[in-house]
């Protein structure tokens, strides 16, 4: 953003604040009623984004929350806790960080230091907790990845594994990733895969509704949003688990999109509804939307993220099966974009390196106060 660019953002949103208070647009058009009561929301420095979704009960979700800004960084847990109603571990709570040793066969194996203090942090905010995740092909320990283990060992182990995490957090927990990304997996890189077979997702949905019955139990898969042959096979591996009397709530949606791969929103809406006549909820789990993969002037590569999260909140808000949207990560300052793409110029977020509220942070809200004056 050039100085002139930052000057009229400044401008309007010091315009907008004003607008506000005085039922005048920045051209001086007179607002209606309704108009202002959604600026004086959107743009009301003590109305926050999750006092909105309070309102209208939809969940917002800070994801991909990392151990070394939540130790470190005090404005990180501040604004976690003022904007976001959930909160999902990016890390604490996988295989190599949570179980990362084999010797005792027990509670000794485990760390759960990290998850333990995020989930007291969340329980402090008042926020909810989104266990991620169970069973992954990525970031197990060497112990697993490296263990000969065979079939029946290997249940065993994704068994012990389950149901101590699970019922560890048992009514803290709210919803877990049960299984994450299976369609996206190497199978050679999966243990559990290779040692089990495809009866590994049952089984291991069986083992979590066993450790605690009321989490809500989903399947996250990476895009698998529009509908094409992913969310195809999604939907059917989902209609398969439920035919055979698996206890399945819901099917994640991570949404890792990007200015040049933008969701197709019809086709979103509809995928959300086809779970949805499953009798499924659809949670938006880790949304980000990448900006540098267009060329353009950083303000309207701003602009266009805006639009995309102002479109996926609404669609969410629309379709009554998603009951959530969390992004992965909260600023932009420490998004895994920035390493995952090797660009530090990457703004996947709604709060920017600095903490400040983006525009797609106003779009989230916008959508949400739009549909506050409706309620
Ligand atoms: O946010 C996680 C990052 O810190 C890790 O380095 C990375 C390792 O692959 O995993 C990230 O989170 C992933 C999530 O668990 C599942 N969906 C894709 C996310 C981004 O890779």
């Amino acid at each position: 953003m050039d100085r002139r660019q930052f000057l009229l953002s400044s401008v309007g949103a010091l315009v907008s604040a004003v607008t506000a208070k005085t039922g005048l647009d920045w051209r001086g058009k007179r607002l209606s009623a309704q108009e202002t009561r959604i600026e004086e929301m959107v743009r009301g420095p003590s109305i926050t984004l999750r006092s909105l979704a309070d309102k209208v009960g939809i969940d917002i979700g800070a994801g991909g929350i990392n151990t070394v800004p939540f130790y470190k960084d005090p404005d990180y847990k501040k604004i976690i806790a003022r904007e976001f109603t959930s909160l999902t571990p990016g890390n604490a709570m996988k295989f190599g960080v949570i179980h990362p040793r084999n010797n005792y066969g027990d509670e000794r194996d485990y760390n759960f230091e990290h998850a333990d203090a995020m989930l007291e942090f969340a329980e402090a905010s008042k926020m909810k907790v989104r266990g991620h995740t169970l069973v992954w092909h990525m970031q197990n320990p060497r112990w697993l990845d490296q263990g000969n283990f065979d079939r029946r060992e290997l249940i065993q182990v994704m068994e012990d594994h389950i149901r101590t995490i699970v019922s560890r957090y048992k009514d803290r927990v709210f919803a877990w990733d049960v299984v994450n990304e299976p369609l996206t997996i190497n199978h050679e890189s999966i243990p559990i895969f290779q040692g089990i077979g495809p009866e590994y997702i049952p089984l291991a949905f069986r083992f979590a509704h066993e450790a605690d019955p009321s989490a809500l139990l989903f399947y996250n898969e990476t895009q698998a949003h529009n509908l094409d042959e992913k969310s195809n096979m999604v939907y059917e591996q989902v209609c398969n688990l439920l035919d055979e009397g698996v206890t399945i709530h819901g099917v994640g949606m991570q949404m890792h999109v990007s200015l040049r791969y933008p969701p197709n929103l019809v086709q979103v809406a509809k995928n959300m509804r086809r779970l949805g006549n499953l009798g499924l909820k659809v949670h938006v789990t880790e949304m980000d939307v990448k900006t540098e993969t267009i060329d353009s002037s950083t303000e309207d590569k701003l602009e266009k993220q805006a639009k995309i999260y102002g479109d996926i909140t609404k669609v969410c808000l629309d379709e009554e099966v998603c009951t959530s949207i969390a992004t992965w990560g909260v600023t932009d300052r420490y998004s895994w974009l920035k390493e995952f793409t090797k660009n530090p110029e990457e703004k996947p977020l709604l709060f920017d390196a600095d903490y400040r509220a983006k525009p797609s942070y106003y779009a989230v809200k916008r959508k949400i106060a739009e549909r506050v004056v409706k309620i």
